[in-house]
């Protein structure tokens, strides 16, 4: 049987809710959330908490709005807050930081986006100077997206939580996708999270449900955070609808992982025999496959051809394009583009297929 089309690999948000989850929207207990009235919500807040071992968790509509939240909080204006150069919340978050927050963001370059105590330390402002804006915060991502999906140990987090936290300084996890580094590293949620002042994380990726992410953390922080939440326009009143479906996700997505970072895989050793196309297949290790092409290609350009054959992903970055495997693409549909793929680079740029 010929693979559904189109193919879309631009990202894990492209998933729709299950039919399961649409029975659970259906029959949602709702209240006014605002008022903290929503059982459903509340639910599921509760439920976040009790798996991140938090004494609290907050429903955001978005992880932009749950990062954000936390870095308004953990800062006060001028502090900088210190990120690796590839993050989310430096290049992806329309300059929220700036424009909410009045803070600078100092991203940290690394080789492979692990940002270690080592690339840090140089980078930290601890007094204050009077030329320098002071160190207020430090953000890790795990999975870490642009730096191809790669997952950061408990040893990781731990060894710059640790550091950070002798020198006064929070540090903050953008956990959009903390699930998919809990399965390919086999370790709880819990304990690849355990010493960070706050996570973020998403229900709306991998996990499958149509909207919404949590913050967890100390109850008191979490209170604060509703606050901030409301201030950015976040009071989501009868938003049990949304989290009926995120409780569905919470429980039964984190299990589909295992497939999507074997289709990632599939996709990456496909990739990695195509002519132009540079890659080295262990260094994905979760459900996101970003390759180089040769020089004299143009990533826009070959992501046009691929979306006219049914493939649709995104460009990132004049010679990169990134594949994301998610529970709405299957095993058939990732060799079918591996397929379509091989015969555009066959091609000459300008050539129309017969
Ligand atoms: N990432 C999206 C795009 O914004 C790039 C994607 O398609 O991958 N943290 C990380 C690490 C993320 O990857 C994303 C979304 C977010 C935060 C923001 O989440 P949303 O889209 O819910 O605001």
């Amino acid at each position: 049987m010929p693979p559904d089309f189109p193919i879309d690999l631009r990202s894990d948000t492209v998933t729709r809710p299950t039919p399961a989850m649409r029975e659970a929207m259906r029959q949602a207990e709702v209240g006014d959330d605002v008022y903290g009235e929503d059982p459903t919500v509340n639910r599921l807040e509760a439920r976040a908490a009790e798996i991140f071992e938090r004494e609290a968790a907050l429903f955001v509509p978005s992880g932009t709005m749950g990062n954000q939240i936390a870095l308004h909080l953990h800062t006060r204006p001028g502090q900088e807050v210190v990120c690796e150069r590839r993050a989310h919340v430096y290049d992806y978050e329309m300059g929220m930081p700036a424009a909410f927050s009045g803070c600078l963001m100092r991203p940290v370059p690394t080789p492979d986006g692990r940002l270690s105590w080592d690339f840090i330390a140089p980078h930290l402002h601890l007094e204050q100077h009077v030329h320098q804006a002071r160190t207020g915060l430090i953000v890790l991502e795990n999975t870490h997206n642009m730096a191809g999906g790669i997952a950061l140990s408990a040893a990781d987090g731990d060894a710059v939580c640790r550091e950070a936290h002798a020198l006064g300084l929070p540090v903050h996890l953008d956990g959009a996708r903390i699930f998919n580094a809990a399965a390919a590293l086999g370790v709880p949620v819990a304990r690849l999270t355990r010493e960070f002042d706050s996570v973020m994380f998403c229900l709306s990726k991998g996990l499958g449900a149509p909207v919404g992410s949590l913050l967890a953390g100390a109850r008191s922080w979490i209170q604060r955070a509703r606050v901030v939440r409301k201030m950015l326009g976040g009071g989501m009143r009868q938003a049990g609808v949304l989290a009926a479906a995120g409780l569905l996700a919470l429980e039964e997505g984190p299990a589909q992982l295992a497939a999507d970072h074997a289709h990632a895989r599939l996709l990456a050793e496909g990739l990695a025999r195509l002519p132009g196309i540079r890659l080295d297949p262990p260094q994905v290790e979760t459900n996101i496959v970003i390759f180089e092409l040769d020089e004299g290609m143009d990533a826009a350009a070959l992501a046009g051809r691929l979306a006219a054959a049914g493939v649709r992903c995104g460009a990132v970055g004049p010679r990169a394009l990134r594949w994301v495997t998610h529970r709405d693409v299957s095993r058939e549909q990732c060799a079918a583009a591996i397929e379509i793929l091989a015969g555009l680079l066959r091609q000459p740029a300008g050539a129309r297929p017969a």
